[in-house]
Protein backbone atom coordinates (compact mmCIF):
# COMPACT_ATOMS: atom_id res chain seq x y z
CA UNK A 1 0.00 0.00 0.00
CA UNK A 2 1.12 3.26 -0.79
CA UNK A 3 -0.28 5.05 2.42
CA UNK A 4 2.03 8.00 2.76
CA UNK A 5 2.13 8.98 -0.66
CA UNK A 6 -1.40 8.99 -1.10
CA UNK A 7 -1.70 10.97 1.97
CA UNK A 8 1.03 13.52 0.66
CA UNK A 9 -0.60 14.31 -2.81
CA UNK A 10 -4.28 14.28 -1.36
CA UNK A 11 -3.25 16.90 1.36
CA UNK A 12 -0.92 18.73 -1.81
CA UNK A 13 -4.28 18.95 -3.77
CA UNK A 14 -6.12 20.64 -0.98
CA UNK A 15 -2.77 23.30 0.03
CA UNK A 16 -4.40 26.47 1.87
CA UNK A 17 -5.80 28.59 -0.92
CA UNK A 18 -5.48 25.49 -3.83
CA UNK A 19 -7.75 23.86 -6.10
CA UNK A 20 -8.53 21.63 -8.72
CA UNK A 21 -8.91 22.45 -12.22
CA UNK A 22 -11.37 20.14 -13.90
CA UNK A 23 -10.30 19.75 -17.75
CA UNK A 24 -11.16 16.97 -18.64
CA UNK A 25 -13.62 17.06 -20.80
CA UNK A 26 -14.75 13.85 -22.78
CA UNK A 27 -14.31 13.75 -26.68
CA UNK A 28 -18.66 14.64 -26.55
CA UNK A 29 -18.06 17.30 -24.20
CA UNK A 30 -15.25 19.39 -25.27
CA UNK A 31 -17.32 19.65 -28.86
CA UNK A 32 -20.32 21.05 -27.45
CA UNK A 33 -17.87 23.32 -25.22
CA UNK A 34 -16.11 24.48 -28.79
CA UNK A 35 -19.08 24.37 -30.87
CA UNK A 36 -20.48 26.82 -28.15
CA UNK A 37 -17.76 29.40 -29.24
CA UNK A 38 -17.68 28.64 -32.88
CA UNK A 39 -14.99 26.71 -32.94
CA UNK A 40 -14.37 23.06 -34.95
CA UNK A 41 -13.34 20.09 -32.43
CA UNK A 42 -10.41 18.64 -33.31
CA UNK A 43 -7.28 16.89 -32.00
CA UNK A 44 -5.32 20.22 -33.00
CA UNK A 45 -7.65 22.84 -31.41
CA UNK A 46 -8.25 21.17 -28.07
CA UNK A 47 -4.28 20.94 -27.41
CA UNK A 48 -4.43 24.46 -28.60
CA UNK A 49 -7.20 25.46 -25.77
CA UNK A 50 -5.77 22.86 -23.23
CA UNK A 51 -2.32 24.99 -23.86
CA UNK A 52 -3.58 28.00 -23.50
CA UNK A 53 -5.25 27.24 -20.12
CA UNK A 54 -2.30 25.08 -18.63
CA UNK A 55 0.82 28.03 -19.79
CA UNK A 56 -1.48 30.71 -18.30
CA UNK A 57 1.39 32.17 -15.76
CA UNK A 58 0.98 32.61 -12.24
CA UNK A 59 -2.22 30.28 -12.42
CA UNK A 60 -0.19 27.52 -10.41
CA UNK A 61 -0.05 29.87 -7.58
CA UNK A 62 -3.87 29.15 -7.33
CA UNK A 63 -4.31 25.60 -8.70
CA UNK A 64 -3.07 22.33 -7.34
CA UNK A 65 -3.88 20.02 -9.43
CA UNK A 66 -5.41 19.88 -13.44
CA UNK A 67 -7.89 16.29 -14.09
CA UNK A 68 -6.75 15.59 -18.12
CA UNK A 69 -9.16 14.07 -20.90
CA UNK A 70 -6.68 10.35 -21.57
CA UNK A 71 -6.15 12.29 -24.80
CA UNK A 72 -4.67 15.31 -23.54
CA UNK A 73 -2.40 13.22 -20.78
CA UNK A 74 -0.44 12.01 -24.17
CA UNK A 75 -0.60 15.12 -25.49
CA UNK A 76 2.80 18.17 -25.75
CA UNK A 77 2.75 21.40 -25.43
CA UNK A 78 3.05 24.20 -27.87
CA UNK A 79 6.81 23.97 -27.24
CA UNK A 80 7.27 20.02 -27.37
CA UNK A 81 6.79 19.09 -23.66
CA UNK A 82 4.24 16.93 -22.28
CA UNK A 83 1.51 18.68 -20.75
CA UNK A 84 1.99 16.51 -17.67
CA UNK A 85 5.45 17.28 -17.43
CA UNK A 86 4.97 20.83 -18.19
CA UNK A 87 2.18 20.81 -15.14
CA UNK A 88 4.68 19.22 -12.83
CA UNK A 89 7.06 21.46 -13.51
CA UNK A 90 5.08 24.06 -12.55
CA UNK A 91 4.32 22.17 -9.39
CA UNK A 92 0.96 21.40 -10.77
CA UNK A 93 -0.30 18.02 -10.18
CA UNK A 94 -1.22 15.99 -13.21
CA UNK A 95 -4.41 13.63 -12.25
CA UNK A 96 -6.62 11.75 -14.99
CA UNK A 97 -10.08 10.81 -15.58
CA UNK A 98 -10.77 7.46 -15.69
CA UNK A 99 -14.16 6.80 -16.02
CA UNK A 100 -15.74 5.68 -19.07
CA UNK A 101 -19.10 7.97 -18.95
CA UNK A 102 -22.72 7.04 -17.44
CA UNK A 103 -24.44 5.07 -19.54
CA UNK A 104 -28.55 3.99 -19.16
CA UNK A 105 -29.11 1.79 -16.40
CA UNK A 106 -30.35 -1.86 -17.09
CA UNK A 107 -33.77 -2.32 -15.25
CA UNK A 108 -33.75 1.52 -14.68
CA UNK A 109 -32.92 3.08 -18.52
CA UNK A 110 -33.81 6.54 -17.23
CA UNK A 111 -31.04 6.47 -14.78
CA UNK A 112 -27.49 5.98 -15.50
CA UNK A 113 -24.53 4.37 -14.29
CA UNK A 114 -20.99 5.10 -14.78
CA UNK A 115 -19.13 2.17 -16.63
CA UNK A 116 -15.08 1.87 -16.81
CA UNK A 117 -14.31 -0.62 -14.30
CA UNK A 118 -13.04 -3.57 -16.81
CA UNK A 119 -9.15 -2.95 -17.64
CA UNK A 120 -8.81 -0.39 -15.04
CA UNK A 121 -6.26 -1.64 -12.97
CA UNK A 122 -4.39 -1.65 -16.17
CA UNK A 123 -5.01 1.64 -17.33
CA UNK A 124 -4.32 3.04 -13.50
CA UNK A 125 -0.71 1.47 -14.64
CA UNK A 126 -0.39 3.24 -18.08
CA UNK A 127 -1.53 6.75 -16.66
CA UNK A 128 0.81 6.65 -13.07
CA UNK A 129 3.84 5.74 -15.93
CA UNK A 130 2.30 8.84 -17.84
CA UNK A 131 2.96 10.65 -14.57
CA UNK A 132 -0.79 10.92 -13.37
CA UNK A 133 -0.55 11.12 -9.19
CA UNK A 134 -4.95 11.42 -8.92
CA UNK A 135 -8.07 10.20 -10.83
CA UNK A 136 -11.27 10.91 -10.63
CA UNK A 137 -14.67 9.13 -11.45
CA UNK A 138 -18.23 10.75 -11.65
CA UNK A 139 -21.50 9.33 -10.79
CA UNK A 140 -24.30 10.92 -12.12
CA UNK A 141 -27.91 11.03 -10.02
CA UNK A 142 -31.00 12.67 -11.31
CA UNK A 143 -33.71 14.31 -9.22
CA UNK A 144 -37.26 13.81 -9.80
CA UNK A 145 -40.22 13.17 -7.65
CA UNK A 146 -39.73 9.07 -7.79
CA UNK A 147 -35.77 9.18 -8.54
CA UNK A 148 -33.36 8.30 -7.31
CA UNK A 149 -34.05 5.05 -6.60
CA UNK A 150 -32.00 2.77 -3.92
CA UNK A 151 -30.67 0.54 -6.59
CA UNK A 152 -29.00 3.46 -8.98
CA UNK A 153 -27.35 4.92 -5.82
CA UNK A 154 -26.41 1.20 -4.76
CA UNK A 155 -24.90 0.62 -7.57
CA UNK A 156 -23.32 3.87 -8.01
CA UNK A 157 -21.78 4.00 -4.89
CA UNK A 158 -20.29 0.78 -5.42
CA UNK A 159 -18.56 1.20 -8.45
CA UNK A 160 -16.88 4.71 -7.22
CA UNK A 161 -15.83 2.48 -4.18
CA UNK A 162 -14.57 -0.26 -6.88
CA UNK A 163 -12.87 2.46 -8.95
CA UNK A 164 -11.11 4.19 -5.33
CA UNK A 165 -10.00 0.82 -4.17
CA UNK A 166 -7.89 0.07 -7.61
CA UNK A 167 -6.71 3.44 -7.76
CA UNK A 168 -5.12 3.37 -4.28
CA UNK A 169 -3.74 0.48 -4.78
CA UNK A 170 -1.68 1.95 -8.41
CA UNK A 171 -0.90 4.49 -5.44
CA UNK A 172 -3.04 6.96 -7.05
CA UNK A 173 -5.39 9.56 -5.24
CA UNK A 174 -9.30 8.68 -5.97
CA UNK A 175 -11.34 12.09 -6.12
CA UNK A 176 -14.80 9.99 -5.62
CA UNK A 177 -17.23 11.93 -7.32
CA UNK A 178 -21.22 11.61 -6.96
CA UNK A 179 -23.22 14.31 -9.03
CA UNK A 180 -26.31 14.77 -7.63
CA UNK A 181 -27.67 16.62 -10.79
CA UNK A 182 -29.27 20.78 -10.44
CA UNK A 183 -31.42 20.41 -13.58
CA UNK A 184 -34.36 19.39 -12.22
CA UNK A 185 -37.56 21.35 -10.74
CA UNK A 186 -36.42 20.13 -7.14
CA UNK A 187 -36.36 22.26 -3.80
CA UNK A 188 -33.56 22.62 -1.92
CA UNK A 189 -34.81 20.79 0.58
CA UNK A 190 -35.22 17.77 -1.57
CA UNK A 191 -31.60 17.94 -2.96
CA UNK A 192 -30.76 18.37 0.36
CA UNK A 193 -32.31 14.83 1.08
CA UNK A 194 -31.06 13.03 -1.61
CA UNK A 195 -27.59 14.19 -1.67
CA UNK A 196 -27.62 12.66 2.12
CA UNK A 197 -29.04 9.23 0.56
CA UNK A 198 -26.11 9.10 -1.91
CA UNK A 199 -23.21 10.32 0.33
CA UNK A 200 -24.49 8.15 3.22
CA UNK A 201 -24.35 4.74 0.33
CA UNK A 202 -21.08 6.19 -0.90
CA UNK A 203 -19.15 6.27 2.54
CA UNK A 204 -20.70 2.48 3.31
CA UNK A 205 -19.02 0.94 0.35
CA UNK A 206 -16.19 2.84 0.83
CA UNK A 207 -15.67 1.67 4.03
CA UNK A 208 -16.78 -1.73 3.12
CA UNK A 209 -14.38 -1.56 0.46
CA UNK A 210 -11.21 -0.51 2.97
CA UNK A 211 -10.78 2.69 1.03
CA UNK A 212 -7.86 4.84 3.33
CA UNK A 213 -10.11 8.23 3.73
CA UNK A 214 -7.15 9.91 4.09
CA UNK A 215 -5.80 9.33 0.94
CA UNK A 216 -9.18 10.12 -0.79
CA UNK A 217 -11.17 13.76 -1.80
CA UNK A 218 -14.92 13.98 -2.61
CA UNK A 219 -16.07 16.07 -5.11
CA UNK A 220 -20.17 16.61 -4.93
CA UNK A 221 -22.85 18.95 -5.80
CA UNK A 222 -23.62 21.86 -3.57
CA UNK A 223 -27.16 21.60 -2.06
CA UNK A 224 -28.67 23.82 -4.26
CA UNK A 225 -32.09 24.65 -5.84
CA UNK A 226 -32.94 22.55 -9.14
CA UNK A 227 -32.27 25.09 -12.17
CA UNK A 228 -36.18 25.19 -13.00
CA UNK A 229 -37.53 25.29 -9.14
CA UNK A 230 -39.63 28.50 -8.78
CA UNK A 231 -38.21 29.17 -5.61
CA UNK A 232 -34.40 29.75 -5.82
CA UNK A 233 -32.54 29.52 -2.66
CA UNK A 234 -29.97 32.34 -1.26
CA UNK A 235 -26.41 32.02 -1.13
CA UNK A 236 -26.29 31.65 2.39
CA UNK A 237 -29.11 29.05 2.06
CA UNK A 238 -26.89 27.13 0.10
CA UNK A 239 -23.83 27.57 2.39
CA UNK A 240 -25.74 26.49 5.65
CA UNK A 241 -27.52 23.63 3.41
CA UNK A 242 -24.54 21.77 2.07
CA UNK A 243 -22.47 21.86 5.08
CA UNK A 244 -25.14 20.46 7.16
CA UNK A 245 -25.15 17.36 4.97
CA UNK A 246 -21.90 17.27 4.88
CA UNK A 247 -20.68 17.40 8.42
CA UNK A 248 -23.61 14.57 8.83
CA UNK A 249 -21.93 11.82 6.27
CA UNK A 250 -18.51 12.93 5.48
CA UNK A 251 -15.82 11.53 8.42
CA UNK A 252 -13.16 13.91 9.23
CA UNK A 253 -10.50 11.69 8.12
CA UNK A 254 -11.21 12.61 4.43
CA UNK A 255 -8.92 15.69 3.77
CA UNK A 256 -10.57 17.85 1.13
CA UNK A 257 -14.11 17.92 -0.26
CA UNK A 258 -13.31 19.99 -3.50
CA UNK A 259 -16.94 21.16 -4.81
CA UNK A 260 -17.87 20.90 -8.88
CA UNK A 261 -19.75 23.75 -9.96
CA UNK A 262 -22.41 21.84 -11.88
CA UNK A 263 -23.51 24.66 -14.30
CA UNK A 264 -23.76 27.59 -11.42
CA UNK A 265 -22.45 30.43 -13.07
CA UNK A 266 -18.90 31.40 -12.36
CA UNK A 267 -19.23 33.97 -9.87
CA UNK A 268 -22.13 32.13 -7.90
CA UNK A 269 -19.98 28.96 -7.91
CA UNK A 270 -17.20 31.31 -6.22
CA UNK A 271 -19.72 33.19 -3.70
CA UNK A 272 -21.05 30.04 -3.08
CA UNK A 273 -17.61 28.21 -1.44
CA UNK A 274 -16.29 31.68 0.41
CA UNK A 275 -19.75 31.41 2.37
CA UNK A 276 -19.12 27.99 3.19
CA UNK A 277 -15.32 28.76 4.17
CA UNK A 278 -16.51 32.20 5.98
CA UNK A 279 -18.28 29.04 8.49
CA UNK A 280 -15.11 27.19 8.84
CA UNK A 281 -13.29 26.41 10.44
CA UNK A 282 -14.30 23.06 9.15
CA UNK A 283 -13.17 19.40 9.70
CA UNK A 284 -11.58 19.05 5.97
CA UNK A 285 -10.41 21.67 3.43
CA UNK A 286 -13.19 23.36 1.58
CA UNK A 287 -12.02 24.04 -2.20
CA UNK A 288 -13.01 23.88 -5.51
CA UNK A 289 -12.81 21.49 -8.76
CA UNK A 290 -14.55 23.41 -11.09
CA UNK A 291 -15.02 22.73 -14.85
CA UNK A 292 -17.31 25.25 -16.33
CA UNK A 293 -17.03 27.90 -13.46
CA UNK A 294 -13.54 28.38 -14.01
CA UNK A 295 -13.12 27.58 -18.01
CA UNK A 296 -16.52 29.99 -19.39
CA UNK A 297 -15.19 33.39 -19.70
CA UNK A 298 -11.88 31.91 -21.12
CA UNK A 299 -13.80 30.02 -23.67
CA UNK A 300 -15.87 32.63 -24.56
CA UNK A 301 -12.72 35.16 -24.54
CA UNK A 302 -10.50 33.29 -26.99
CA UNK A 303 -13.06 31.90 -29.33
CA UNK A 304 -10.39 30.19 -31.47
CA UNK A 305 -8.26 33.05 -31.94
CA UNK A 306 -4.82 33.26 -31.61
CA UNK A 307 -4.78 36.88 -30.92
CA UNK A 308 -7.80 36.44 -28.20
CA UNK A 309 -5.08 34.19 -26.02
CA UNK A 310 -4.00 36.71 -23.44
CA UNK A 311 -7.35 38.16 -22.64
CA UNK A 312 -8.31 34.43 -22.56
CA UNK A 313 -5.67 33.82 -19.95
CA UNK A 314 -6.58 36.93 -18.05
CA UNK A 315 -10.04 35.82 -17.70
CA UNK A 316 -8.98 32.23 -16.37
CA UNK A 317 -6.33 33.52 -14.00
CA UNK A 318 -8.88 35.69 -12.48
CA UNK A 319 -11.36 32.96 -11.65
CA UNK A 320 -8.48 30.92 -10.53
CA UNK A 321 -7.29 33.85 -8.08
CA UNK A 322 -10.83 34.32 -6.89
CA UNK A 323 -11.89 31.00 -6.14
CA UNK A 324 -8.47 30.65 -4.39
CA UNK A 325 -9.49 33.55 -2.19
CA UNK A 326 -13.03 31.70 -1.49
CA UNK A 327 -10.90 28.45 -0.53
CA UNK A 328 -9.83 30.88 2.16
CA UNK A 329 -12.78 32.62 2.80
CA UNK A 330 -11.15 35.89 1.63
CA UNK A 331 -13.50 36.59 -1.24
CA UNK A 332 -15.70 39.77 -1.89
CA UNK A 333 -17.13 40.47 -4.92
CA UNK A 334 -15.54 43.72 -5.68
CA UNK A 335 -12.96 41.42 -6.13
CA UNK A 336 -15.00 40.74 -10.04
CA UNK A 337 -14.13 43.98 -10.86
CA UNK A 338 -10.21 44.81 -9.63
CA UNK A 339 -8.12 44.09 -12.86
C1 LIG B 1 -15.07 19.17 -17.05
O1 LIG B 1 -16.21 18.31 -17.13
C2 LIG B 1 -15.95 16.98 -16.67
C3 LIG B 1 -16.10 15.98 -17.73
O2 LIG B 1 -17.42 15.63 -18.01
P1 LIG B 1 -17.76 14.53 -19.17
O3 LIG B 1 -17.26 13.19 -18.71
O4 LIG B 1 -19.24 14.61 -19.23
O5 LIG B 1 -17.10 14.96 -20.43
C4 LIG B 1 -16.82 16.74 -15.42
O6 LIG B 1 -16.72 15.44 -14.93
C5 LIG B 1 -16.31 17.68 -14.38
O7 LIG B 1 -15.05 17.28 -13.93
C6 LIG B 1 -17.19 17.85 -13.18
O8 LIG B 1 -18.52 17.53 -13.38
C7 LIG B 1 -17.06 19.28 -12.70
O9 LIG B 1 -17.32 20.15 -13.76
P2 LIG B 1 -18.32 21.36 -13.54
O10 LIG B 1 -18.41 22.01 -14.88
O11 LIG B 1 -19.61 20.75 -13.05
O12 LIG B 1 -17.65 22.23 -12.49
Amino acid sequence: MHEKALIDTAKALVADGKGILAADESTGTIKKRLDGIGVESTEATRQAYRNLLFTTEGSEDFISGVILFEETLFQKADDGTLFSKLLADKGVIPGIKVDKGAKPLAGSPEEMITEGLDGLRDRLKEYADAGARFAKWRAVIDITDERPTDYCIGVNANALARYAALCQEAGIVPIVEPEVLMDGENTLERCEQVTDRVLDAVFTELKQQQILLEGMLLKPNMVISGKKCGQQADVAQVADATLRCLRRRVPAAVPGIVFLSGGQSDEVATAHLNAMNKRGPHAWKLSFSYGRALQAPALDAWRGKPENIEAAQKAYFKRARNNSAAARGEYSADMESAA
